[in-house]
């Protein structure tokens, strides 16, 4: 492991998240922003406080914003997360976050909560979030706010405003943290938009935000990498049978000649 990875690392294990500056190239960037820009036409904005509603959400984004799949898999985020989460880890969640002038400061939140789940914090990581900004995230753009250190925390402590930190990095940078951080996205202030975008990960066992198959079927799923279709849940967990489709490997949706593990003997033809 390269010194740059244990140092980011020791970061989201001590602080909770770390900032990974200028990875994100402006021909990735300008290519993105323009699949996301038939999405984003100030029609759809948030339906409540925590969606915000002076902030346009873009949802099913593989299905809608092809090239959001090298975020995705951008190996300088995957480095760290497969580090951080077994492997087979899933794609949990992956939207776009337009903050427009006027929008205020988001509950505080974390993200690898699971409902119905009677486990409660401080407990083993559930998730990794990213959070890849297309703006500068400056102090009065609504750039992401994080409290250290409560990824750790029990469950009932509550966050006090004194302890906010926010996020301050250039357009094309990620910041990469533990599911259980608490953050939210903060007020804009400014004058102008603040685009991101937020790919979530979660431990192969759980259940994902987003319903990923049903986002990305698999015509469309069959566009992407091996990678990206095992992340959305084209996959099992090896070496149990979890994640099979009527007794199959899940894969065969997608392509009917493949060959992986096979959970029952091919009938013979009748
Ligand atoms: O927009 C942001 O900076 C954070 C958004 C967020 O945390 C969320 O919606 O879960």
């Amino acid at each position: 492991m390269g010194s740059r990875t244990a140092i980011h690392l020791a970061e989201i294990e001590n602080d909770g998240y770390t900032i990974i500056e200028n990875v994100m190239s402006d021909d990735l960037m300008s290519r993105i922003r323009e699949e996301l820009a038939p999405y984003c036409q100030g029609k759809l904005l948030g339906r409540n406080n925590f969606e915000g509603t002076h902030t346009e959400r873009v949802y099913a984004l593989l299905a809608k914003a092809p090239s959001v799949a090298e975020i995705i898999e951008h190996p300088a985020t995957l480095a760290l997360i497969d580090q951080l989460l077994p492997p087979n880890y899933l794609l949990s969640a992956a939207l776009s976050i337009l903050v427009h002038p006027g929008e205020t400061p988001q509950p505080f939140h974390y993200d690898d909560g699971i409902a119905g789940l009677p486990v409660f914090k401080p407990r083993p990581r559930f998730g990794v979030s990213t959070i890849w900004a297309f703006d500068d995230f400056t102090d009065t753009n609504g750039a992401t706010e994080v409290i250290p250190g409560s990824h750790r925390w029990a469950e009932d402590r509550e966050a006090r405003e004194a302890e906010v930190v926010k996020v301050l990095m250039p357009a094309g940078s990620v910041v990469v943290f533990d599911g259980a951080l608490i953050h939210r996205g903060g007020a804009n202030t400014s004058a102008a938009d603040r685009l991101a975008i937020t790919p979530q990960y979660c431990n192969p066992g759980l259940r994902q935000i987003e319903n990923m198959v049903l986002a990305v079927p698999p015509d469309v799923a069959s566009r992407y990498s091996e990678r990206i279709q095992n992340m959305l849940g084209y996959n099992i967990i090896e070496p149990s049978f979890m994640g099979y489709v009527d007794g199959v490997h899940p894969k065969k949706l997608i392509d009917q000649s493949y060959q992986g593990r096979k959970y029952r003997p091919e009938l013979p033809p009748s």
